[in-house]
């Protein structure tokens, strides 16, 4: 079992949301938290797991979320908190660069097993999303002994420097921030629903596009990687147009540029295959994985063909915590969860019932434009009407605001803050993602 037999896995709502116990502790957070630190809804957490999170005020309302595209298997999931909880009882941390352990070596070799390609492979670990694309980048310089760096329009990659200058978004993840790290070039993505000639010619001409600017305006002799989500998550769940992926893939491999495929929200079996760029059968030279690595614990891993990852010097990987033991151990639990429960099955299940249920959705409401997405990454974008596609940031807000008061948690994205986007916890019972989507449908009807 992955869900806690203790938490009933049903919605259920004793205060209205948020209740008091949470508006007493956002007073707390009030007076000592960065106001920087935002909370997309002031609820505070008690426990979860399966598709409920308990509140403080014993409210249990359902996660399509999975704080932020991480808890695949569910939280506080049996193997999960089993494999932790004896590692910390045994060491909580040596630091891998001084005394070694296996849990570190164990994930480097499930890591080599699960990510695409047969070639022979090599890990490092880091704590976070953006620090290992980060080092994916050190290592790619390193090994081309090139300095640019490509990535695309919408591209979410993380918040520190260099993975800031990597991100599309200024509001609010760049502003007041520079300057910006150097060497960094933007490209267009293939997004069918915005491209000006219609999806059809989409992916053929985004291609074009981003190689010709590549080419004449960088030179390819000079780019050390191109970096990319498969599938995009920050900048509204995009899917590029099939086709437009392989096409940069093979003008990297034709150019000895390195093709990283940043899968920290769209790995691990959320797309219903262990790594989404697995659905155009794209092999990438650096993989970056996080997030849904290890049930919620901090673990990212940078994994890539053993020659590139063994260019770099000895002692130039690495960081006090990272690949830390209890960590490990949480990974080695998630992976034996998502074996054993058929994770990718489970995520092809919930992307039919959301496919369906949002299509319908669609054929009621004019504002929603678009119901995109592969597995249990799914979202919808709204606009204020089909023929313009304008952006539809404020019924977007309101959507989520009337889920949120009635106990389900949707979270929303997108360069445009216009996309409502499903990422429910793999585990998640039909009933409840069902259940869910009827205060969905209802939220809806509300704002019109
Ligand atoms: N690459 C594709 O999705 C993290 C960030 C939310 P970290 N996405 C959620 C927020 O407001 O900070 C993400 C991602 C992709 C990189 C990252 C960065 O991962 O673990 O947040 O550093």
């Amino acid at each position: 079992m992955t869900v806690p037999p203790s938490l009933p896995q049903e919605r259920r709502l004793l205060t209205p949301v948020p209740g008091p116990r949470s508006r007493e502790l956002m007073e707390r957070k009030r007076g000592v938290v960065a106001d920087a630190v935002a909370s997309a809804w002031p609820v505070f957490a008690e426990r979860a797991g399966g598709g409920i999170i308990e509140d403080v005020d014993g409210n249990r309302l359902i996660d399509l979320g999975s704080g932020l595209g991480v808890t695949v298997v569910g939280n506080a999931a049996e193997a999960v908190v089993r494999r932790l909880t004896a590692q910390a009882a045994r060491f909580t941390h040596t630091a891998f660069s001084v005394t070694p352990y296996e849990g570190y070596v164990a994930v480097a070799e499930a890591l080599a097993e699960l990510t695409p390609g047969e070639h022979a492979k090599k890990s490092v670990l880091l704590n976070s999303g953006a620090e290992a694309v980060e080092n994916a980048v050190k290592i790619a310089r390193a090994y081309t002994k090139r300095q640019a760096v490509v990535v695309f329009d919408h591209a979410y990659h993380g918040r520190t420097n260099l993975t800031m200058a990597l991100t599309a978004k200024n509001m609010p993840f760049k502003q007041g921030f520079g300057p910006f790290a150097p060497e960094v070039y933007r490209v267009p993505v293939a997004y069918p629903y915005r491209w000006p000639t219609g999806p059809e010619s989409c992916a053929a001409e985004a291609a074009e596009q981003a190689i010709d600017q590549i080419s004449k305006q960088i030179g390819p002799d000079n780019v050390a990687a191109i970096v990319i989500e498969p599938l995009l998550g920050e900048g509204g769940f995009i899917e590029p147009a099939l086709g437009f992926l392989p096409a940069i893939r093979r003008f990297a491999a034709d150019h000895g540029i390195l093709f990283v495929a940043d899968e920290i929200q769209s790995g691990f079996c959320r797309t219903g295959q262990w790594f989404a760029c697995e659905h155009e059968g794209i092999v990438p030279d650096l993989i970056v994985t996080a997030k849904g690595i290890a049930g919620g614990l901090p673990l990212a891993a940078v994994t890539g063909r053993a020659e590139i990852m063994d260019s770099v010097q000895p002692g130039g990987l690495g960081g006090t915590y990272c690949g830390n033991p209890v960590a490990c151990a949480a990974a080695l639990g998630a992976i034996e969860a998502m074996k054993e429960f058929d994770l990718r099955g489970k995520a092809k299940n919930i992307e039919a019932v959301l496919k369906s249920r949002l299509s319908a959705l669609s054929e009621k409401h004019e504002i929603i434009g678009d119901v995109r997405g592969r597995g249990a990454m799914v979202a919808v974008e709204l606009v204020t009407d089909r023929a313009s596609k304008a952006p539809n940031a404020e019924a977007t807000a309101a959507v989520a605001k009337a889920c949120h008061e009635a106990g389900v948690l949707v979270l929303t994205t997108g360069t445009y803050a216009n996309v409502i986007r499903f990422l429910p916890p793999l585990v998640i019972g039909e009933d409840l993602l069902s259940e869910g989507l009827d205060v969905l449908a209802e939220a809806f009807a509300a704002v019109g």
